[in-house]
């Protein structure tokens, strides 16, 4: 085997632009796991992460993913082998993401939302060795290891958090290696240059598409999110959106706190039941949360004014993920005591944020400018040629730590990238003077739910494996607390067809449950536009009326 192919296969960088990175420093030919050396170094014993009744220290953050490097290793993995992760935000998390780094393995690290048929689309397109999985999830209700699902992903082999014995994570973690005198092969990261992990990306087409990441560009995302965002040892950061998603892992998220010293407290959830305790309980100062979480926090606030002392310590919150409403920003200071950072980011690169001394109306009114000074942005109009300042246009980037090309998707890429590389997002946005981003639309096929992204064309496809249907339309309807739901149009053979028996449906087929439409709408036919395609544009429209209409009027 030859030395270039023992790699995942990547889209590059052209090597004039790589150079001009690295140049600059922003590409440093460093691991990851960089970040873990150095902390070893200068405040081993500072705690790493705080997980319910466990803290970890970075000391133990670096020898437990040592461990698990090791005996992977030992037990045949190398250097780019792939792996498939599902854990919820728990420390293993990182700890298995680390061992993975260290050994070379690139995983997929599904969220634990995703069901079936998220995990089958990643196992089926990456072919992952390693399945590490969490018994707590739905797909192993009955607490067995579910060899059906086992046997779908393909792994050699599957390692279980919650399950006891040779084949529990907990047991690849433990020191009970060191007993086994057996001697490790020596292994090492992936070459800085090389891919990673994978991101997920929210999608548009039928496929989960993944994101190969190299150490040198990611790394790079989180320390500069870690200077813009002024963390250090004093950050006591929450996590209480899911531990993958790259805001809460990389803008700056846990990777950013890991680079500075600080702590992370993982929270299972970004609601205010959960959440408030543990600001209070570890004097959290910083946290991300997606728009729908930040007003369930306002209005704990509103109803209880001992909230405001229980947030005392926090001091920055940062938001993104979906739009956040002005109404809704202006009102974060004055009820949550705290400053708020806007952050618009993507998992495939560009991290756009309002910088914490920027005045009040680029923090209420915009999404931020990009992070890195290298970062090249266009708005384009429809024919491709940039708009004029102020006026909307489709987002197109390219720079440090924007990847070049979804994973082994060739027609897609063709679609996504222009010819000089830059990448189209999918979001119409307007920039002002200054370079500050506004997110106004969107031109993907895509809905967010609050910050989760629902593919339609995914949802649809399962849609028409129903025997009765046969048309379906997925498209966003407004909604007041997670800003946008789904809404599926279909025409149907059965008329007696329920939501209830549809969504059962779906989920029978292991689409996850933030992906089932939340409403159903039958039609005789699905309106087509002037070129033969499905009128979205017009559904929307139809189902956005059709709520108002029957929405109670409030004003006097
Ligand atoms: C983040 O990453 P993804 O990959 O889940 O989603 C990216 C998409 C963007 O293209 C945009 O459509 C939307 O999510 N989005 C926002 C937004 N932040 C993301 N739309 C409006 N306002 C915002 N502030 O969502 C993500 C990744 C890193 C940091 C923050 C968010």
């Amino acid at each position: 085997m030859t030395q270039a192919n023992r790699f995942l296969p990547y889209t590059r960088w052209p090597r004039e632009l790589a150079e001009q990175y690295r140049a600059k420093g922003y590409w440093r030919g460093e691991p990851l796991t960089t970040m873990l050396d150095r902390q070893c170094e200068v405040a081993p014993d500072a705690t790493a992460i705080l997980c319910g009744e466990r803290s970890v220290s970075y000391r133990e953050l670096d020898e437990g993913a040592s461990r698990l490097a090791g005996r992977l290793v030992r037990h045949g993995f190398k250097v780019g082998d792939t792996a498939l992760v599902q854990l919820p935000n728990v420390a293993e998390f990182y700890l298995v993401f680390f061992a993975l780094l260290k050994a070379g393995i690139a995983p997929v690290n599904a969220l634990f939302s995703h069901n079936r048929l998220e995990l089958a689309s990643y196992a089926e397109q990456i072919r992952p060795r390693l399945f590490i999985g969490s018994l707590a999830h739905s797909l192993f209700a009955n607490g067995d290891r579910n060899s059906d699902l086992l046997r779908g992903i393909g792994a050699e082999l599957a390692l279980l958090d919650g399950e006891s014995g040779e084949l529990g994570l907990t047991h690849w973690l433990s020191d009970q290696a060191k007993s086994e005198g057996l001697a490790v092969p020596t292994y090492g990261p992936s070459p800085a240059d090389e891919v990673a992990f994978f991101q997920l990306s929210g999608g548009s087409t039928g496929t989960p598409k993944l994101i190969p990441r190299t150490h040198d560009d990611y790394y790079y995302s989180v320390r500069r999110s870690v200077d813009l965002c002024g963390l250090g040892p004093h950050t006591r950061y929450l996590c209480a959106l899911p531990a993958p998603h790259n805001f809460p892992l990389s803008s700056p998220g846990a990777l950013g706190v890991f680079e500075a010293g600080g702590t992370v407290v993982l929270a299972p959830d970004p609601g205010p039941m959960s959440c408030f305790p543990l600001v209070a309980r570890h004097r959290i100062n910083l946290t991300s949360l997606v728009p729908p979480a930040v007003a369930l926090w306002l209005q704990a606030a509103e109803s209880d004014p001992a909230v405001r002392s229980q947030l005392a310590s926090l001091d920055v919150l940062q938001v993104g993920g979906a739009k956040l409403a002005e109404a809704v920003a202006r009102k974060i200071t004055p009820l949550l005591g705290c400053r708020l950072q806007q952050v618009f980011g993507m998992a495939e690169g560009l991290v756009n944020y309002t910088r914490l001394s920027d005045p009040d109306e680029k923090i209420i009114h915009t999404q931020g400018r990009p992070m890195s000074p290298d970062d090249e942005v266009r708005i384009l109009d429809k024919a491709g040629n940039p708009v004029a300042p102020g006026e909307p246009g489709a987002l197109h980037t390219r720079g440090p730590y924007t990847f070049r090309g979804y994973y082994r998707s060739p027609a897609h890429n063709a679609r996504v990238f222009d010819s000089e590389g830059f990448y189209c997002s999918g979001d119409l946005v307007v920039q002002d003077q200054d370079g500050y981003l506004t997110v106004v639309g969107r031109q993907k096929d895509q809905i967010n739910r609050g910050g989760e992204k629902i593919a339609a064309e995914e949802v649809e496809n399962q849609l028409l494996h129903h025997p009765a249907i046969t048309q379906a339309a997925l498209v966003s309807m407004p909604d007041s607390a997670m800003g946008e739901k789904s809404c599926a149009f279909i025409v149907s053979a059965d008329p007696g067809l329920k939501p209830l028996a549809l969504r059962k449906f779906l989920r029978a087929r292991g689409v996850a449950d933030f992906k089932l439409p939340d409403r159903f709408e039958t039609l005789d036919a699905l309106p087509m536009t002037a070129v033969g395609k499905i009128d979205k544009q017009g559904l929307r429209a139809r189902i956005a009326e059709i709520i108002a209409a029957s929405q109670p009027l409030t004003t006097a």
